[in-house]
């Protein structure tokens, strides 16, 4: 089995500096070696220059605005070259793109290249929050808040858009989404998740019905006709499991997955043999106190991707 390591050491969609550290920190702590042991022929890709990013995002252009979104033209061009890298150089040649962030804006990068190979694919999005703003709705003005509107197009119709998205397809139908974890959802957000449909397991739905349950009505939502078998795309933000387990992560929030429910959930992907493209983002190394923090959420970053990758307990 071919896979390729995308480090996608990207700040720009969101404030906080260091989460362009967390790939360099996924690979110290031996991310390659254990896939490796998993069967995994690995290579690492980087379309990025992470100290070239920090740089860039220090030095601030303030002219890197639209309405109150935050750095459109750094967020923009930076994702298309993650985008062409994971098209032209992982799924060109058969690999399985694992990508390891950076914030999670990074995800309209990752989504939007395997759903040109795999148009029939569902998206399940594990986060606390909905990253479903547009660009005109974000308050925070964060795009990391944005990249499913991007995937699904609804910024195309805006006004004055900048021109560094034009690359984004936009076609991702909102039937094929579903979320698991959720616990932050701006109203604007809600509004957009009603408008469309959109299936949404908060944490809710998981302490109601169980992670389990959960997994299967989310997998069955995005394949209705199928009873939830299709190619699966998994974009894996870190804060859906509790800041008690990841507490170096952005936005934090608490009240949310236990580890073993996070881990559960990537076991259970590898499990239907159908998971075609995996995002681990927004583990921030800086955000940390002390090193147990850090140890915790680099390793839980790592076990999300070793178990979504074909690590069993027994
Ligand atoms: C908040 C927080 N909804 C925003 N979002 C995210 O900034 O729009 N935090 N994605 O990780
Ligand atoms: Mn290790
Ligand atoms: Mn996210
Ligand atoms: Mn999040």
């Amino acid at each position: 089995q071919q896979l390729s390591i995308i480090k996608a050491p990207f700040c720009g969609g969101q404030a906080k500096l260091g989460v362009e550290k967390g790939p360099r920190y996924l690979l110290k702590a031996g991310l390659e070696s254990d896939l490796n042991g998993l069967g995994w022929n690995t290579i690492i890709e980087s379309p990025l220059d992470e100290s070239e990013i920090r740089q860039q995002m220090v030095a601030d252009d303030p002219t890197d605005k639209y309405l109150n979104a935050k750095r459109p033209r750094f967020v923009g061009e930076s994702n298309e070259k993650i985008y062409n890298c994971i098209k032209e150089k992982v799924l060109a040649f058969d690999r399985f793109p694992l990508t390891i962030g950076g914030d999670h804006s990074i995800g309209m990068a990752t989504v939007s290249a395997t759903l040109e190979k795999f148009p029939n694919a569902g998206l399940l999005w594990v986060d606390a929050h909905t990253d479903i703003h547009t660009i005109e709705t974000t308050d925070t003005g964060n795009i990391h808040g944005c990249p499913v509107s991007f995937l699904l197009g609804l910024n195309k119709n805006l006004n004055g858009v900048p021109k560094s998205f034009d690359w984004v397809p936009g076609n991702l139908r909102p039937e094929k989404i579903a979320y698991i974890g959720l616990r932050s959802v701006d109203p604007a957000e809600r509004k957009i998740l009603r408008d469309l449909g959109i299936s949404a397991f908060s944490m809710y739905h998981i302490d109601k019905f169980g992670i389990n349950k959960v997994i299967e009505m989310a997998l069955e939502s995005i394949h209705p006709d199928t009873n939830g078998d299709g190619p699966i795309i998994c974009s894996f933000d870190v804060d859906a499991i509790d800041p008690l387990f990841v507490p170096a992560t952005g936005v934090p929030v608490k009240g949310g997955l236990t580890l073993r429910e996070g881990l559960f959930v990537a076991e259970r992907l590898a499990e239907t043999g159908n998971l075609v493209s995996l995002d681990v983002v927004e583990c921030n190394p800086e955000l940390v106190t002390d090193g147990k923090h850090l140890f915790d959420s680099v390793e839980a970053g790592c076990a999300i991707a070793r178990c979504a990758l074909g690590e069993t307990l027994l």
